[in-house]
């Protein structure tokens, strides 16, 4: 009996420590602009539209939960304190819908006056919006007009989403804008559950939309067929265990 007990804990024990396991999931940059997003113009067939150059980066995702999205870029001389981050878009499922938002930027209109977001927490918002929403977004903006005068841009792509009057879940940390040759933008999501899709796409721009970041990964779920043959086996042990008795 007291061998059943030990098996028990020990198989516990055992899907425990594997469901909790840290997964760094890698990824490129792989897109252009959205899905649905191009404008027509030469700025489609461009990764980057002038500086800087996003290489892609890495997530950790523990136990389906999002605790960190980090992106490199190149190396970068000049345009800081002009360019500005956008929104950080989540979509669960990789469905074409976005469901979070963290809310960067504290603009409503792109250009080279926006402010850089310091170092710190900003806050997470649940949102429900399409993707190919055509009027849900703050856009970039066009080349050489308003607040990009003098400045070419990639034209009329989401950098963003007016946030005002909702109330957000809680607060992400953004590690800064930085101004080194390589830097990591590392976004500390303790507790963002990813659902059981087992797939969820993110999206991250400068508010000039100059090189977008969209990309799709996926994560580990449990197996429901490991998870009931584990009760099965649960099950069989205790049945055992009863007949002993
Ligand atoms: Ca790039
Ligand atoms: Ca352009
Ligand atoms: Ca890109």
């Amino acid at each position: 009996m007291k061998k059943i007990a030990f098996l028990i804990t020990a198989l516990f024990f055992i899907f425990l420590v594997g469901s909790a396991q840290a997964q760094t999931l890698p990824f490129g940059d792989t897109a252009k602009y959205w899905p649905g997003w191009g404008n027509g113009t030469n700025d489609d067939n461009k990764d980057t539209i002038g500086t800087p150059n996003f290489t892609g980066g890495s997530a950790d995702v523990v136990n389906r939960q999002l605790n960190n999205l980090t992106f490199n870029r190149t190396a970068q001389t000049s345009y800081w304190g002009i360019l500005s981050p956008g929104d950080l878009f989540i979509d669960l499922g990789a469905n074409g819908n976005w469901d979070y938002v963290v809310d960067l930027a504290s603009w409503s209109t792109a250009g080279t006056g926006n402010p850089d977001p310091a170092p710190g927490a900003y806050s997470l918002y649940a949102i429900n919006l399409a993707l190919n929403n055509p009027t849900g977004y703050i856009t970039s903006g066009a080349d050489k007009t308003g607040g990009w005068t003098g400045y070419i841009i990639r034209d009329g792509h989401p950098v963003g989403v007016n946030l005002a009057g909702q109330n957000p879940l809680g607060t992400v940390n953004f590690s800064g804008w930085g101004t080194s040759a390589t830097t990591s933008y590392a976004f500390d999501f303790s507790g963002l559950g990813l659902g059981d899709s087992g797939e969820f796409a993110f999206s991250w721009m400068p508010n000039c939309a100059n090189d977008v970041v969209y990309e799709k990964l996926s994560y580990p779920v449990p197996e429901p067929t490991s998870l009931s043959l584990l009760g099965l086996g649960l099950f069989g042990l205790a049945a055992l265990k009863k007949k002993r008795r």
